[in-house]
Protein backbone atom coordinates (compact mmCIF):
# COMPACT_ATOMS: atom_id res chain seq x y z
CA UNK A 1 0.00 0.00 0.00
CA UNK A 2 1.90 3.46 -1.55
CA UNK A 3 1.75 6.44 1.06
CA UNK A 4 -0.05 9.52 0.64
CA UNK A 5 1.75 12.80 -0.13
CA UNK A 6 -0.79 15.73 -0.60
CA UNK A 7 0.60 18.41 -3.33
CA UNK A 8 -0.25 21.58 -1.31
CA UNK A 9 0.04 24.25 -4.47
CA UNK A 10 -2.57 26.87 -2.87
CA UNK A 11 -1.25 30.31 -2.91
CA UNK A 12 -2.65 31.70 0.75
CA UNK A 13 -1.01 31.01 3.81
CA UNK A 14 -4.33 30.51 6.20
CA UNK A 15 -5.90 28.32 3.33
CA UNK A 16 -2.31 26.02 3.40
CA UNK A 17 -2.41 25.32 6.93
CA UNK A 18 -6.71 24.97 7.34
CA UNK A 19 -6.24 22.40 4.59
CA UNK A 20 -2.59 20.72 5.82
CA UNK A 21 -4.32 20.50 9.14
CA UNK A 22 -8.37 19.42 8.24
CA UNK A 23 -6.40 16.96 6.03
CA UNK A 24 -3.13 15.68 8.52
CA UNK A 25 -4.97 12.51 9.56
CA UNK A 26 -5.03 10.84 5.93
CA UNK A 27 -2.27 12.63 4.42
CA UNK A 28 1.52 10.74 5.03
CA UNK A 29 3.23 13.76 3.83
CA UNK A 30 3.24 17.32 2.10
CA UNK A 31 4.89 18.26 -0.73
CA UNK A 32 5.37 21.97 -1.38
CA UNK A 33 6.58 24.02 -3.88
CA UNK A 34 7.24 27.77 -5.68
CA UNK A 35 3.72 28.49 -5.88
CA UNK A 36 2.95 28.37 -1.98
CA UNK A 37 6.66 29.67 -1.20
CA UNK A 38 6.91 32.21 -3.40
CA UNK A 39 3.02 33.49 -2.31
CA UNK A 40 4.32 33.49 1.77
CA UNK A 41 7.93 32.53 2.11
CA UNK A 42 10.31 29.74 2.76
CA UNK A 43 9.06 29.86 6.58
CA UNK A 44 6.03 28.38 5.79
CA UNK A 45 7.85 24.82 5.46
CA UNK A 46 8.19 24.60 9.39
CA UNK A 47 4.83 26.63 10.17
CA UNK A 48 3.17 23.30 8.48
CA UNK A 49 5.50 21.22 10.08
CA UNK A 50 4.55 22.57 13.46
CA UNK A 51 0.99 22.37 12.56
CA UNK A 52 0.60 18.89 11.62
CA UNK A 53 3.76 17.12 12.79
CA UNK A 54 4.44 15.60 9.30
CA UNK A 55 7.18 15.49 6.71
CA UNK A 56 7.22 18.60 3.68
CA UNK A 57 9.22 17.94 1.31
CA UNK A 58 10.03 21.07 -0.84
CA UNK A 59 9.15 20.76 -4.65
CA UNK A 60 11.69 22.83 -5.93
CA UNK A 61 13.18 20.82 -9.07
CA UNK A 62 16.64 22.26 -8.66
CA UNK A 63 18.43 22.26 -11.70
CA UNK A 64 21.51 24.35 -11.68
CA UNK A 65 25.06 23.67 -11.87
CA UNK A 66 26.43 22.18 -8.91
CA UNK A 67 27.68 25.48 -6.62
CA UNK A 68 24.16 26.83 -6.84
CA UNK A 69 22.45 23.45 -6.60
CA UNK A 70 24.62 23.58 -3.19
CA UNK A 71 23.57 26.88 -2.06
CA UNK A 72 20.01 26.28 -2.95
CA UNK A 73 19.62 22.73 -0.80
CA UNK A 74 21.60 24.27 2.44
CA UNK A 75 18.95 27.10 2.37
CA UNK A 76 16.16 24.19 1.71
CA UNK A 77 17.14 21.73 4.00
CA UNK A 78 17.43 24.16 7.13
CA UNK A 79 13.35 23.83 7.13
CA UNK A 80 12.55 20.95 4.98
CA UNK A 81 12.56 17.01 5.52
CA UNK A 82 13.54 16.11 1.27
CA UNK A 83 14.44 18.02 -1.88
CA UNK A 84 13.42 17.24 -5.02
CA UNK A 85 16.19 18.28 -7.92
CA UNK A 86 15.81 17.56 -11.77
CA UNK A 87 18.01 14.41 -12.88
CA UNK A 88 18.81 15.78 -16.45
CA UNK A 89 21.18 18.34 -15.11
CA UNK A 90 23.63 15.17 -14.66
CA UNK A 91 25.33 13.41 -11.70
CA UNK A 92 27.51 16.29 -10.72
CA UNK A 93 24.68 18.34 -9.99
CA UNK A 94 22.89 15.83 -8.19
CA UNK A 95 25.27 14.87 -5.93
CA UNK A 96 26.11 18.83 -5.04
CA UNK A 97 22.70 18.35 -3.48
CA UNK A 98 23.17 14.80 -1.86
CA UNK A 99 26.42 15.70 -0.46
CA UNK A 100 24.45 18.78 1.59
CA UNK A 101 21.78 16.29 2.58
CA UNK A 102 24.71 14.16 3.93
CA UNK A 103 26.03 16.85 6.10
CA UNK A 104 22.90 17.63 7.65
CA UNK A 105 22.12 14.08 8.26
CA UNK A 106 25.55 13.61 9.87
CA UNK A 107 24.11 16.02 12.66
CA UNK A 108 20.69 14.67 12.74
CA UNK A 109 20.84 10.93 12.06
CA UNK A 110 17.64 10.68 13.17
CA UNK A 111 15.38 12.83 10.95
CA UNK A 112 17.65 12.02 7.69
CA UNK A 113 16.84 14.45 4.83
CA UNK A 114 15.76 13.13 1.82
CA UNK A 115 17.00 13.70 -2.30
CA UNK A 116 14.10 12.89 -4.90
CA UNK A 117 15.16 13.20 -8.40
CA UNK A 118 12.64 14.04 -11.58
CA UNK A 119 13.41 11.23 -14.24
CA UNK A 120 10.23 11.84 -16.11
CA UNK A 121 7.43 14.05 -16.04
CA UNK A 122 3.59 13.75 -15.70
CA UNK A 123 2.22 16.06 -18.52
CA UNK A 124 2.31 15.58 -22.18
CA UNK A 125 5.15 17.89 -23.12
CA UNK A 126 7.47 15.01 -21.29
CA UNK A 127 7.36 12.98 -23.99
CA UNK A 128 8.89 15.20 -26.75
CA UNK A 129 12.40 15.92 -25.03
CA UNK A 130 12.36 14.13 -21.03
CA UNK A 131 10.94 10.45 -22.15
CA UNK A 132 13.76 9.63 -24.69
CA UNK A 133 16.60 10.07 -21.91
CA UNK A 134 14.34 9.41 -18.93
CA UNK A 135 15.48 5.54 -18.33
CA UNK A 136 18.97 6.85 -18.56
CA UNK A 137 18.61 9.31 -16.09
CA UNK A 138 16.35 6.30 -13.80
CA UNK A 139 19.98 4.43 -13.78
CA UNK A 140 21.71 7.75 -12.83
CA UNK A 141 19.49 7.79 -10.06
CA UNK A 142 20.47 4.27 -9.05
CA UNK A 143 24.02 4.92 -9.43
CA UNK A 144 24.36 7.58 -7.16
CA UNK A 145 21.76 5.84 -4.79
CA UNK A 146 19.28 8.99 -4.16
CA UNK A 147 16.64 8.40 -1.86
CA UNK A 148 14.01 8.71 -4.34
CA UNK A 149 12.44 9.10 -7.89
CA UNK A 150 9.48 11.34 -9.68
CA UNK A 151 7.53 9.24 -12.24
CA UNK A 152 4.78 10.04 -13.93
CA UNK A 153 1.30 8.11 -12.82
CA UNK A 154 -0.11 9.33 -16.39
CA UNK A 155 1.60 6.44 -17.75
CA UNK A 156 1.63 3.77 -16.38
CA UNK A 157 4.28 1.60 -18.14
CA UNK A 158 6.52 3.95 -18.01
CA UNK A 159 6.32 4.30 -14.01
CA UNK A 160 6.96 0.39 -13.90
CA UNK A 161 9.89 0.67 -15.86
CA UNK A 162 11.60 3.52 -14.49
CA UNK A 163 10.90 2.56 -10.83
CA UNK A 164 12.34 -1.36 -11.80
CA UNK A 165 15.36 0.86 -13.26
CA UNK A 166 15.97 2.93 -10.44
CA UNK A 167 16.21 -0.17 -8.44
CA UNK A 168 16.28 0.94 -4.53
CA UNK A 169 15.03 4.39 -4.66
CA UNK A 170 10.84 4.77 -3.76
CA UNK A 171 8.78 6.30 -6.10
CA UNK A 172 6.98 9.54 -5.63
CA UNK A 173 4.22 9.57 -8.40
CA UNK A 174 2.06 12.36 -9.73
CA UNK A 175 -0.60 12.63 -12.04
CA UNK A 176 -3.55 10.69 -10.40
CA UNK A 177 -6.88 13.20 -9.96
CA UNK A 178 -6.97 16.29 -11.66
CA UNK A 179 -4.56 15.25 -14.34
CA UNK A 180 -6.24 11.67 -14.93
CA UNK A 181 -4.13 8.83 -14.24
CA UNK A 182 -5.40 5.72 -13.34
CA UNK A 183 -5.10 5.05 -10.08
CA UNK A 184 -5.69 1.07 -10.11
CA UNK A 185 -2.93 0.76 -12.77
CA UNK A 186 -1.16 2.62 -10.61
CA UNK A 187 -1.48 0.87 -7.50
CA UNK A 188 -0.23 -2.42 -9.34
CA UNK A 189 3.01 -1.02 -9.90
CA UNK A 190 3.41 1.00 -6.34
CA UNK A 191 4.73 -0.33 -2.93
CA UNK A 192 4.40 0.29 0.31
CA UNK A 193 7.42 2.43 -0.08
CA UNK A 194 6.24 4.64 -2.78
CA UNK A 195 4.05 7.66 -2.68
CA UNK A 196 1.30 8.83 -4.56
CA UNK A 197 0.91 12.57 -5.32
CA UNK A 198 -2.46 13.94 -5.26
CA UNK A 199 -2.72 17.49 -5.90
CA UNK A 200 -6.25 19.67 -7.21
CA UNK A 201 -8.21 16.72 -6.53
CA UNK A 202 -7.67 17.09 -2.40
CA UNK A 203 -7.28 21.05 -2.22
CA UNK A 204 -9.86 22.09 -4.63
CA UNK A 205 -12.99 19.54 -3.38
CA UNK A 206 -15.33 21.61 -1.65
CA UNK A 207 -14.42 18.96 1.21
CA UNK A 208 -10.34 18.78 1.33
CA UNK A 209 -10.68 16.33 4.39
CA UNK A 210 -13.32 13.71 2.68
CA UNK A 211 -11.58 13.53 -0.58
CA UNK A 212 -8.11 12.62 1.66
CA UNK A 213 -10.03 10.36 3.58
CA UNK A 214 -11.60 9.44 0.40
CA UNK A 215 -7.83 8.85 -1.71
CA UNK A 216 -5.97 7.04 1.64
CA UNK A 217 -9.22 4.42 1.67
CA UNK A 218 -8.67 3.83 -2.30
CA UNK A 219 -4.79 3.31 -1.29
O1 LIG B 1 -2.08 17.57 -10.64
P1 LIG B 1 -2.17 17.76 -9.16
O2 LIG B 1 -2.95 18.98 -8.77
O3 LIG B 1 -2.60 16.52 -8.44
O4 LIG B 1 -0.70 18.09 -8.63
C1 LIG B 1 0.41 17.36 -9.00
C2 LIG B 1 1.62 17.91 -8.31
O5 LIG B 1 2.76 17.19 -8.73
C3 LIG B 1 1.93 19.38 -8.60
O6 LIG B 1 2.55 19.93 -7.47
C4 LIG B 1 2.91 19.31 -9.76
O7 LIG B 1 3.77 20.43 -9.78
C5 LIG B 1 3.69 18.05 -9.38
N1 LIG B 1 4.29 17.30 -10.48
C6 LIG B 1 3.56 16.88 -11.55
O8 LIG B 1 2.35 17.10 -11.64
N2 LIG B 1 4.18 16.21 -12.56
C7 LIG B 1 5.50 15.88 -12.53
O9 LIG B 1 5.98 15.24 -13.44
C8 LIG B 1 6.25 16.24 -11.41
C9 LIG B 1 5.62 16.90 -10.38
C10 LIG B 1 6.33 17.05 -9.16
O10 LIG B 1 5.83 17.26 -8.12
O11 LIG B 1 7.63 16.83 -9.19
C11 LIG B 1 8.21 16.58 -8.03
C12 LIG B 1 7.46 15.50 -7.29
Amino acid sequence: MPKLMLALDVLDEFEAIKISEETSEYVDCIKIGYPLVLATDLGIVKRIKDKTGKEVICDFKVADIPSTNEKIAKLTLNYADGIICQGFVGPDSVKAIMDVAKEYNKKDPKNPKKVIMVTEMSHGGATSFMQPIANEIAKMAGDLKVNGIVAPSTRPARLKELKEIANNAFVISPGVGAQGGDLKEVLKVLDENDYVIVGRAIYLNENPKESAKKYKELL
